[in-house]
Parts: C-alpha cells; structure tokens; sequence
C-alpha cells in the first residue's frame, strides 16, 4: 500500500461544526458592533482561534484591544461554542464518513487525527469516536497553527510512523500547505478539494477508497 497511516483534520473532514463556530462567533461580533457573515466566518477554516479573533478584528473600529482583552473575547467565544458543541451527538457522523473509515481500517491502515482545535476531543465524545482513533494530535499539543506542519507532524510521530509514510486529509487550505510542508501527501476535500497543492482531490468522503486500490 501507498501509505501506513491517514491523519484525518476533524472540522470539515471527519464532521462540521462550522455553523456553531459562526454562532459563537457572530454573538461576540455583534456585541462589538463588528460585521461578521458566513464569506468571513469561512476565512477561519482550520485557522486557530486567536487567528480567528485577529481576523474578525479587521472589522473592529475603535481603539486596538490588549492582549488581555482578545484573550478574554476568545475565552468567551469558546465557552458558547463549547455549549453549542453539546447539541452533537452520533448523529452528526454521517454513514459515509463511519462506512468508509471502517473500511479503510480493514485494510490495516492506522488513523490519527489533526486538528487545529483545543475541542478536538470534546467534538469526537460528542460523536461518539472518542476511542476510534489512534492518535490525537490536537491544539493542545502544539505551538504554531496550520499552515505550519507541527500538528500533522506531532500525529505521524504519535503513530510512529514517517511523514512520508501518511496521507492527511484536509477541507481547509492552510491544511493541505501544512502537509507539503511536513513533506506528507495531502487529500483535499470540500473547500481544498481542488485546491492544486493537494496530491488527490476528493469530492466525497468515500473517494478516498480509491486511493487505496
Ligand atoms: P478551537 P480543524 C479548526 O479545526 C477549525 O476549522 C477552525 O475554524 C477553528 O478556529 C480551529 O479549529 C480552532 O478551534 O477554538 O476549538 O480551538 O479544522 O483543524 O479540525
Ligand atoms: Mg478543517
């Protein structure tokens, strides 16, 4: 085979929380008088939260905030994304995604997951995949947000595999430049799945059997 292991990013490729990313979001916004819609929230796929807080700021006018007080919007941004998070349950693992994983791992492969999120495991209890996985690597286990490789690499080195030896998949593009980065091949699925730097291009879940025939 290709490769020994997959590592999945979880927001966009495993289930989608957008929405409550945007609720949450959109609650701090227009509490700031800041404008905030769908075409911005999607510029914080995959990007980490003070990323996200920085980009909703461009909208800010008023004095420049400290660095306590983004701290303090981000925290409370998390605690209503946190309680929107409870609203998921295995529902919110679609049939495809579950078949196509369960078929995969017949195949020997390994998984892990990738994610810019600190909610990475609250998101995969809520689904019901909180022991599925082999490795998690997550925001908590790491200094520098995709694009940069650290995520995926940190995964590829839980599994104890090579970079080279794993295949990410990723919705987002700061996702796939993250993998060319780390020297892995990347799958790009969703709003990367035509991104040019991914290796394959997925237009659904299960297009990623074919990689493995
Ligand atoms: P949190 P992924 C990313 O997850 C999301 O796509 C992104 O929108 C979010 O800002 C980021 O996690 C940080 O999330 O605030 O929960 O730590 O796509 O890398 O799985
Ligand atoms: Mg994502």
């Amino acid at each position: 085979m290709k490769y020994r292991a997959i590592v999945f990013d979880l927001d966009g490729v495993i289930c989608h929380t957008d929405q409550y990313h945007y609720q949450a979001w959109k609650q701090i916004a227009d509490r700031m008088n800041i404008y905030f819609d769908e075409t911005i929230n999607h510029r914080l796929r995959g990007v980490s939260r003070m990323d996200s807080l920085n980009i909703i700021l461009e909208g800010y006018v008023g004095e420049p905030l400290s660095l306590e007080e983004k701290e303090k919007l981000a925290s409370e941004k998390n605690e209503i994304y946190k309680s929107l998070l409870l609203m998921m349950s295995p529902k919110d693992l679609s049939k495809e995604v579950k078949e196509t994983l369960n078929y995969l791992r017949s195949l020997g492969l390994k998984f892990a997951i990738g994610s810019s999120s600190k909610n990475a495991r609250l998101i995969l209890k809520q689904i019901g995949m909180e022991d599925y996985f082999d490795a998690i690597s997550d925001g908590n286990n790491i200094e520098h947000s995709k694009p940069h490789p650290e995520v995926f690499l940190k995964a590829a080195g839980f599994l104890k595999e090579k970079p080279s030896d794993c295949l990410v998949v990723e919705d987002a593009k700061a996702g796939i430049e993250a993998a060319c980065a780390g020297g892995m091949d990347s799958a790009g699925i969703g709003d990367a799945a035509d991104y040019n730097k991914a290796t394959y291009h997925l237009h659904n879940f299960k297009d990623l059997i074919s990689i493995f025939q």
